[in-house]
């Protein structure tokens, strides 16, 4: 896992505007994926063509996923490009910091700007918070939610153009993204409202399973390789009263900032001397 950050991917930004909300993947489309999410490449290819160029991100691309390594676009490199997925890279330098990224405190405040109209505001409310209690559960990191003012951790929805330089894509495609630690915009979680956000139905994206993943990265995760993982750039859906950390996501949150801190009570002593 490594820590990651969107802001240096300004030249982007124009491509990321014409994504198109099909279904189909045209040529166009291939290469913006590529462009967005497979960008690293470019600073080092001084002597590579186009072509070239393509090979070398297609092969990345079909690395992280674990795919047959052809440097073409095959069927199932296509296939996977349309799955749904989160805004942020999956290699590339995006941080301006380094890695290893994270926030120098444990106490972090967040504030949910505005609602999608598509779940109750208090549904809005639960998923968020309990989001953020997959990541607190694991690690000493305490969440306040405050109404007014700035948070390290500002939530918002927003269609299209939303105010960054990622502008999203309409339905499915992006489905959301956040920055690494940093701030002002650092640690905040922008979700795409061209999408329909349920509680916990299969139909539609279950903004719990959204939220916990963002806010991964706003605490300084990368994607991760492991399909199982939260980190994991593609949605799939997991019923969200059963969902449980996987181990993938427990180790890369706790290299971060340690494990959960259990007070030493009389119990602890008392497990300790049985
Ligand atoms: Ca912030
Ligand atoms: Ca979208
Ligand atoms: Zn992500
Ligand atoms: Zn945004």
């Amino acid at each position: 896992m490594r820590s990651c950050h969107l802001l240096v991917l300004l030249s982007l930004a124009a491509a990321a505007l014409s994504f198109p909300a099909s279904t189909s993947v045209s040529r166009d489309d291939e290469n913006l994926y590529l462009d967005r999410f497979y960008s690293s490449t470019e600073k080092t290819g001084k002597s590579f063509n186009k072509a070239d160029m393509e090979k070398v991100r297609i092969t990345e691309m079909q690395k992280f996923f674990k795919l047959n390594i052809t440097g073409v676009l095959n069927s199932e490199t296509l296939q996977m490009m349309k799955k749904p997925r989160c805004g942020v890279p999956d290699v590339g330098h995006y941080s301006v910091f380094g890695e290893g990224l994270k926030w120098q405190t444990n106490k972090l405040t967040y504030r949910i700007e505005n609602y999608t109209p598509d779940m109750s505001t208090s549904e809005v409310d639960n998923a968020i918070e309990r989001a953020l209690q997959v990541w607190e559960q694991v690690t000493p990191l305490r969440f306040t939610r405050i109404n007014v003012g700035i948070a390290d951790i500002m939530i918002s929805f927003g269609s299209r153009d939303h105010g960054d330089f990622y502008p999203f894509d309409g339905p499915d495609g992006t489905l959301a993204h956040a920055f690494a630690p940093s701030t002002g915009i650092g640690g905040d979680a922008h979700f795409d409202d061209d999408e329909s956000f349920t509680f916990q139905s299969s139909n539609g994206y279950v903004l719990f399973l959204v939220a916990a993943h963002e806010f991964g990265h706003s605490l300084g995760l990368s994607h991760s390789e492991d399909p199982g993982a939260l980190m994991y750039p593609v949605y799939s859906y997991t019923d969200p009263s059963r969902f449980v950390l996987p181990n993938d996501d427990v180790r890369g949150i706790q290299s971060l900032y340690g494990t959960k801190f259990v007070p030493f009570t009389q119990h602890n002593l008392l497990t300790i001397g049985c």
